[in-house]
């Protein structure tokens, strides 16, 4: 299914005359919205390629009717959330599950759809069929060389399928760890983790980056190799100029400070990528912004700030969400958690940092609490709607998507039971 103009430019109509008055009584408010609407219209989120169909549990997964059986079918989904919301024209590959058997093909289709690729996915967390070495006990950590070597040459196949679809990045997440002391010699691991990622980062087109995602436990209980932002650093420094670390925000332990890791990063310049998600209490990966949106506004913050302000030359992190969707309609929720991420975005760009910084200076903490307080306590709907519409899309997305009746429109095409690939 794709949505065209004519369909969302109908659908606007009647909601115009009361966006345009809303428009003006913000304005009217806050002064001069046209930098805030500029930044937001220009933003967009990679959307991965396993989050249009019924995501798992460890006990059941519940399919809905529709699901894209092959990647074709998951860029059209890709096109349809990004014709209404304007913010998602990536698409981040994982690979094996999205394998595409003629590149040229599917670079043209996502084209048609005007999407491009976003960083590749590698996944030495599963064993696949024909696989001649099983990664039951870790894969770039493995004890055994035969396991590391699959494991890297998989890596190496990943990039190659990236630069075919005009990708410019990897990330790499290991399920590697132990769920027993004893198991798993911590520094033997963490050295043949850094050594097989070398033999990766030596793949790398010289304008690839190579983003290494951590976290704390899941599926390993006792430890995983590449358990925080610390250890991700500590790589990443030691392969080069082209290695980032990877922040998503439901690899941390409850109640971290996330907002402070990511400036730490940013102070020398190695934050790479950013999966969006949010959790109640592990790495739930629930819709974004759905239970602590005021973290996520602290986060965009630091975001902002540091891009603001960037003597340390961070790149413009790769921006993914990263969430599982068990009960909702796939696009339903992407487009919920877009917007999530865009209200805290907007809120963060209404911060006054010059009087943030006045206040800090003076150790007014009051002050500074309030600043961020009254950011974060503006109702910005009108700013994201004003920015979708600057790029023909849909002033109400979610209220769009049901009008059209998007979801019985892909049950009729493909059927109740088709199923996607993924978890
Ligand atoms: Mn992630």
């Amino acid at each position: 299914m794709e949505i065209n103009q004519e369909q969302i430019t109908a659908f606007n109509k009647d909601l115009l005359v009361e966006h345009k008055e809303n428009l003006t009584q913000l304005s009217r408010k806050h002064g001069n919205l046209e930098d805030i609407i500029n930044t937001i219209s220009n933003y967009n989120i990679a959307i991965p390629s396993w989050a249009l169909g019924a995501g798992g549990t460890r006990f059941g997964k519940f399919g809905f009717g529709g699901e894209p059986s092959n990647l074709e079918q998951k860029l059209e989904d890709i096109g349809v959330i990004n014709a209404l919301t304007k913010s998602a024209n990536a698409v981040s590959l994982h690979i094996p599950w999205d394998i595409p058997k003629d590149a040229n093909a599917i670079k043209e289709k996502a084209k048609s759809l005007r999407l491009h690729f976003d960083a590749m996915n590698s996944n030495t967390f599963q064993d696949q069929e024909n696989q001649e070495y099983s990664y039951k006990f870790g894969s770039l950590c493995h004890t055994d060389k035969n396991v590391r070597d699959q494991a890297v040459a998989h890596n190496k196949a990943v990039i190659d399928y990236g630069v075919a679809l005009g990708s410019k990045s990897l990330t790499v997440w290991l399920a590697d760890g132990s769920n027993f002391p004893g198991q798993l010699n911590f520094r033997r691991a963490f050295e043949n983790t850094l050594a097989s990622l070398k033999e990766i980062y030596a793949h790398l087109p010289a304008d690839w980056k190579l983003f290494i995602e951590y976290k704390p436990y899941e599926p390993n209980f006792y430890s995983m190799v590449i358990q925080d932002w610390g250890t991700s650093h500590m790589l990443a420094k030691d392969l080069g100029k082209q290695a980032y670390t990877l922040v998503d925000l439901g690899h941390h332990l409850p109640n971290t400070n996330i907002e402070h890791i990511v400036a730490t990063l940013m102070t020398r310049g190695m934050l790479g990528g950013f999966h969006f998600n949010d959790s109640k209490y592990g790495d739930d990966d629930l819709s974004v912004g759905v239970m602590k949106p005021y973290q996520l506004f602290l986060i965009f913050n630091e975001l902002v700030f540091g891009m603001e302000n960037n003597p340390a030359n961070n790149p413009i992190p790769a921006w993914m969400i990263d969430a599982s969707h068990n009960l909702k309609d796939p696009l339903e929720d992407l487009i919920q958690s877009i917007e999530a991420i865009e209200t805290a975005y907007a809120k963060a760009l209404l911060i006054d940092q010059k009087a943030l910084e006045e206040a800090q200076l003076q150790n007014d903490v009051v002050t500074a609490q309030r600043i961020l307080q009254d950011a974060f306590n503006t109702d910005v709907k009108t700013i994201l709607a004003e920015a979708r519409l600057r790029n023909n899309g849909a002033i109400d997305p979610i209220s769009a998507y049901r009008s059209l009746d998007v979801r019985n429109v892909l049950i009729k095409e493909r059927g109740m039971n088709s199923t996607a690939t993924g978890l």
